[in-house]
């Protein structure tokens, strides 16, 4: 299958992030991109594709306008303030506090257009968010041109982005702009998949009110896991999209078997949803070697993961999501796509 890359990706670099009270090195650094790359290459799993530029319309069919426009010019703002180190928020306007009018103070809406502290904005943030939609975009037009599949190796990751807010290393959603490109190209309905240890809180707020775009999401227990307020058994949808929601939260710890059997179930909402395309939310931090994530899952369950995506037969777009083991991840994730491929 070809895989949609631009080494750009590297544009973004966080510095620091908090973790129990201590700034350390970020996570989510450029390395991981490029070791998936690497694998992907050296295993030979398709073609490396550079990605088409589309205009920001297709974006803003799930991202609000004036939160886009945010972000395209927020390192400018925030370095005209005198700053040289990355753009953290510390300050959020949370229940009680005005949300009718957009602040001037650039410090005021960086916290309105964001959940956490732990998504740092840097000089390259927008164009490497932006390359990365284009990349999921790319990907999507392929398959929508009759291919079984495609890989879109975005960074930094997406499905913790809402309409209007960042956070979780997040900054646009490539799975949601993917999914409603599809819908846009005539699909009636699409299925989306996420597979990343967290919950996919900003994929699930897009589309909690539509039936078009169903959400199946498997992530650690929010009860205890990232990102806590959103991710639980009970929301199933609402309004028009009642019943077009569903979350698997599994406790930490979780492994091989109690993950395959929350995914049989997601398959099988799949399965009646009938779609005409599926997106999976590839993250990969389910991993036992994760160093930020509680799930167990071996190695050699990336091939089954592969397998039994492919056996629901759809056509299928993967989008990168996160993954922090970085010695491991590159062959981590081609595991899902030779498992993909070998059964496809
Ligand atoms: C993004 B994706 C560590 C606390 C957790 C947020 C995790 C975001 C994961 N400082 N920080 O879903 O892999
Ligand atoms: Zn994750």
């Amino acid at each position: 299958m070809d895989i949609f890359y631009s080494p750009e990706h590297r544009a973004h670099r966080g510095e620091f992030e908090f973790f129990r009270g201590e700034l350390v090195p970020c996570f989510e650094k450029p390395e991981r991109a490029d070791y998936i790359h690497a694998a992907l290459v050296r295993q030979e799993l398709g073609n490396i594709v550079a990605p088409g530029s589309f205009p920001l319309d297709a974006i803003e069919r799930v991202h609000a306008p004036r939160y886009l426009r945010f972000l395209e010019g927020a390192w400018d703002e925030w370095a005209a303030l005198g700053n040289t180190r990355d753009a953290i928020p510390a300050v959020w306007p949370i229940r009680g506090f005005r949300h009718d009018v957009e602040p001037d103070s650039f410090i005021a809406r960086l916290g309105m257009y964001s959940f956490d502290s732990g998504t740092p904005f840097t000089a390259g943030s927008w164009q490497a968010a932006k390359l990365g939609a284009d990349i999921a975009l790319s990907a999507q037009r392929r398959i929508a041109g009759g291919a079984r599949a495609a890989f879109a190796l975005s960074r930094p990751p997406g499905h913790h982005a809402g309409a209007d807010f960042l956070g979780g290393y997040c900054f646009i959603n490539n799975a949601a702009v993917a999914a409603q490109a599809f819908i846009d190209g005539g699909a009636h309905r699409v299925a989306i998949l996420d597979v990343d240890y967290h919950h996919g809180n900003g994929t699930q707020s897009i589309f909690y009110g539509r039936p078009d775009v169903l959400f199946q999401s498997i992530h650690g227990d929010p009860k205890t896991e990232y990102p806590f307020f959103l991710g639980h058994a009970d929301e199933t949808g609402e309004g028009a999209g009642a019943g077009f929601n569903q979350n698997y939260p599994l406790p930490a710890g979780s492994g091989n078997d109690a993950w395959f059997a929350a995914f049989d179930l997601a398959a099988s909402r799949i399965r009646a949803h009938a779609p005409d395309a599926l997106v999976v939310s590839l993250g990969v931090d389910t991993y036992v070697g994760d160093p930020i994530s509680k799930f167990r899952l071996d190695a050699p369950e990336y091939l089954r993961m592969g397998d039994a995506i492919a056996a629901l037969g759809l056509p299928t777009l993967f989008i990168m999501e996160g993954g922090y083991a970085v010695k491991e991840i590159g062959d981590n994730v081609a595991s899902v796509l030779r498992g993909f491929r070998d059964r496809a």
